[in-house]
């Protein structure tokens, strides 16, 4: 791949031909901005007059530290590596008159098919992920509109080795069952969909293992005799649901109370509660440090527990999570980073971004009918309403399209320029990028369905006018807001085992 352009002084601060306060009446779409001066060298590189990218993400921060330590300086480097590309100056992109490149979809397209198929040797470090890398590279084909239900029997097969009887999927053949191999499975088996696929889950032993991780505090292990943290909680929620899985514990259970006052989703909402910390953000377990990652986990969980607008306010203190959230957006950048003093990254798109349709619905009035009632009230005290966005999808976008795109021959998504793209940045950037670019709304009743299991309605609506700086050819499939896969697929798996086990 070829290296970014050096950043410059003059890279910095790129001729400022638009910005955002200027008169908003003028804001054609023709591209022929006449008022302003434009720079010829600048345009020349672009693929038409670049009319409107706000100062904010073309120049340094105003406010700065003076304190200079490693972590400063990580910060100014990958500031100076980011802006050429978000000034519009890199050579091997096409911009649009915003200032956005396209999104390169043959070039990803063709990266992620690559990554299903036969890696090179040091790929071999990465042995126990390969249910991740079907379900990054599966999802992130879907996001770019690829039908990926040829990789079916593929899939399947690979899937049922690496299954064991006593429940669960490894990362290969004979390896240990773990939570996040088998939710990796599970989704991809999903989203290439069908009988053949879904018919390689042992349900029943899947149902025993998930009882045998369940701990009397309420929270998973991740596998047997591991740690308990939060991305058990989240893939056991996933899982359970997309399999219909029923809830009761075996008696072999660490939850089991000698009778059945405790199902797998006891107290589970309260060991999430745990894992929020003095920051606002949510840490791995109890007690450790808050990231990004974690606070996807959290509200995924718990958007499966009950209705969102209900459970998130009564288990979570959801302003000083949004001003925890809020704080990962840095400027020029517009990424999210995943913890505090550490560096914006692509990934974070989707870990920290995805948090916020599920914040923003939480925030949204319960429409409720029916027994399931509303959202307790002393529990959405203090909420601010919301009327806009909580953070900048327009700053999103940009660092998306123009620092995480490998526009090299190698294609694929990356963490921010320099670093190579690779299979888990390409899903996780694009699921920042469809959730940044489709709108998710709550609907309806928030009834609990005959599982017990909570499902709201989820809607999709298109992109919002204010955040189209990106080409409409460019918009990326809408997916779950919690099981990140289309709504579609999640629907056809769940609905698949529903019915097979209504016919008893
Ligand atoms: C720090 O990495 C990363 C973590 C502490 C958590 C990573 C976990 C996930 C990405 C996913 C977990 C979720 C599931 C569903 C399994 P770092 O120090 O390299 O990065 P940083 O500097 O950006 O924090
Ligand atoms: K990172
Ligand atoms: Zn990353």
């Amino acid at each position: 791949m070829s290296a970014p352009p050096k950043y410059s002084a003059a890279a910095a601060a790129p001729p400022r031909l638009r910005s955002d306060d200027d008169d908003d009446d003028d804001d054609d779409d023709d591209g022929n901005d006449d008022e302003e001066t434009v720079d010829e060298e600048f345009i020349s590189k672009s693929a038409g007059p670049v009319t409107m990218i706000p100062d904010v993400f073309t120049q340094l921060p105003p406010v700065r530290d003076d304190l200079e330590t490693d972590t400063s300086e990580a910060q100014d480097e990958t500031v100076e590596a980011c802006l050429p590309f978000l000034a519009g100056q890199d050579d091997l992109f096409e911009y649009n008159e915003h200032g956005v490149p396209r999104i390169n979809r043959e070039k990803h397209i063709k990266f992620l098919h690559n990554s299903l198929g036969r890696l090179p040797g040091g790929f071999v470090a990465a042995d126990a992920s390969r249910p991740w890398f079907l379900y990054w590279s599966l999802s992130a084909l879907t996001m770019l509109g690829e039908d990926v239900s040829h990789y079916r029997e593929a899939v399947a097969e690979t899937a049922r080795g690496m299954q064991n009887d006593t429940g669960g999927f490894g990362g290969g053949g004979r390896q240990l069952s773990h939570m996040a191999t088998t939710y990796a499975v599970v989704l991809a088996l999903a989203l290439v969909g069908g009988e053949e696929a879904f018919e390689v889950v042992d349900r029943k032993a899947m149902w025993k293992w998930l009882c045998s991780l369940k701990q009397a505090d309420g929270g998973f292990q991740v596998c047997m005799g591991g740690e308990e943290d939060i991305r058990g909680a989240y893939c056991a929620a996933v899982i359970i649901t997309l399999l219909n899985l029923p809830l009761d514990l075996t008696p072999e259970s660490p939850a089991w109370t000698g009778d059945s006052s405790a199902n797998l989703f006891t107290g589970l909402a309260r060991y999430v509660r745990r894992c929020q910390t003095f920051e606002g953000g949510i840490s791995g377990q109890p007690d450790a440090e808050a990231h990004g990652a974690y606070a996807f986990c959290a509200l995924g969980c718990l958007a499966l527990l009950d209705d969102p607008r209900r459970v998130i306010p009564k288990y979570l203190n959801v302003p000083r999570l949004i001003s925890w959230l809020s704080s990962r957006q840095y400027a020029p950048e517009g990424g999210f980073s995943g913890r505090t003093n550490k560096l914006v990254d692509g990934c974070y798109s989707h870990w920290v971004g995805g948090c916020f349709p599920l914040i923003e619905a939480c925030l949204s009035p319960a429409a409720s009918s029916g027994q399931g009632g509303q959202a307790d009230d002393s529990d959405r005290a203090g909420l601010p309403p919301v009327s806009e966005s909580l953070f900048s999808k327009e700053g999103l976008i940009r660092y998306i399209l123009c620092c995480c795109q490998d526009q090299s021959k190698r294609g694929g998504l990356r963490d921010k320029p320099g670093r190579l793209s690779d299979a888990y940045h390409s899903c996780y950037v694009l699921s920042g990028l469809s959730s940044a670019q489709n709108q998710w709304v709550l609907a309806g009743s928030d009834d609990k369905s005959a599982t017990g299991v909570a499902d709201p309605a989820w809607t999709v609506l298109p992109p919002l006018e204010d955040v189209q700086i990106f080409d409409k050819r460019d918009r990326i499939r809408p997916i779950h807001p919690v099981y990140a896969i289309p709504d579609e697929n999640q629907r056809a798996i769940r609905s698949y085992f529903l019915a097979k086990d209504s016919e008893g």
